[in-house]
């Protein structure tokens, strides 16, 4: 049967885990919301998801050979710890996931960010494989980034590297929760979509936005970004400026990281993107006016192939670039 790994994805929204083959199949896969109240409900979670998955194996006879886990945050992925953790997460910070979870079994752990795994997924099995040169970016609570650059995952001393979702777009701009201002992410993920759209709510019109405004009044916290895109498409001016600048952001961001990396490709995934192809056409738009022509034009921009279980399935791949 070969071997399998199991790997799991901690966003800021949910955590998906399943036991992956090295074609990237994922078997057994499970999608549970991120508990919001304390880092040890989430521990426990994961050991729960790793004992249900060690047995699972037992029985069905599937060899284990690790654990792979993303998380959204700030890793030292030397020593499977996250350092900390925006607040898309409560509570995401001096967690030694690994040291937690070795208690529970002996498979080999390893830890990294969430989009970085995302990269190595795509890099190795998705969009960018064959490629020595890919950025991804994976739009969902926040912007997350991983980069493959010359054949090699980016990670820095210690794994901080590739925040490129904290690229600053504007240094005026709304306070990040990274602590600096005006990020590509203040306005270009989910989070980022709903916080500018609930800033201007007050400016829809009855008249013309009659779905809209009944929303805000009915649940003001509850917008997000679906919300903002079904409103987008109905005609409202207010969405429409709110997802024109988010298309913007990303696009200067985008900027950035091809004078940056000299990538061929820029991969993208997560919830903003999947299924909306239309947003790649405005990018490409904007990006055929913007930087330096050579290193621009040629890039490719392109929806993640792998989608949802991206995530997932390069933390499991983790197991097999270390056994090679
Ligand atoms: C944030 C940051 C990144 C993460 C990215 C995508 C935290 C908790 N998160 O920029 O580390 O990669 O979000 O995360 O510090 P997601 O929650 O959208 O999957
Ligand atoms: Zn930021």
């Amino acid at each position: 049967m070969g071997d399998f790994s199991i790997g799991i994805d901690i966003g800021g929204t949910k955590i998906a885990a399943g036991i992956v083959n090295k074609t990237g199949e994922v078997f057994h896969r499970k999608v549970t919301p991120t508990p919001k109240e304390t880092k040890m409900r989430v521990l426990e979670l994961l050991k729960d998801i790793v004992s249900s998955y060690i047995s699972i194996a037992e029985k069905e006879r599937m060899h284990l050979i690790g654990i792979g886990i993303g998380s959204a945050g700030q890793i030292n992925y030397k020593e499977g710890k996250i350092l900390t953790g925006t607040d898309n997460i409560q509570d995401w910070n001096d967690v030694a996931i690994s040291d937690y979870l070795s208690k529970y079994t002996d498979l080999p752990i390893f830890l990294d960010n969430d989009a970085t795994t995302f990269a190595i997924a795509e890099h190795q099995l998705g969009s960018g494989k064959g490629m020595s040169d890919v950025v991804c970016l994976t739009l969902g609570t926040g912007i997350g980034g991983g980069i493959i650059s010359g054949g090699n995952v980016i990670r820095g001393e210690w794994g901080g590297a590739a925040e490129l979702g904290h690229i600053t777009v504007n240094m005026d701009g709304p306070k990040c929760n990274c602590g600096s201002h005006g990020c590509v992410e203040t306005y270009a993920s989910g989070s980022g979509i709903a916080n500018r759209m609930k800033e201007r709510l007050h400016e829809l019109d009855t008249t013309t936005n009659e779905s809209a405004k009944t929303y805000f009044v009915e649940n003001p916290d509850k917008l997000t970004s679906k919300e903002v895109f079904q409103w987008y498409h109905d005609g409202c001016p207010i969405a429409d400026e709110v997802i024109d600048t988010a298309i913007k952001a990303l696009s200067y961001g985008m900027i950035t990281i091809i004078h940056t990396f000299n990538p061929s490709r820029i991969i993208l995934g997560g919830g903003i993107v999947e299924d909306r192809e239309w947003l790649i056409v405005k990018i490409n738009d904007r990006l055929s006016n913007l930087g330096m022509h050579a290193l621009v034009n040629p890039v490719d921009i392109q929806i993640s192939k792998l989608g949802y279980d991206a995530g997932l399935i390069g933390a499991a791949y983790q197991s097999w670039i270390a056994n090679k």
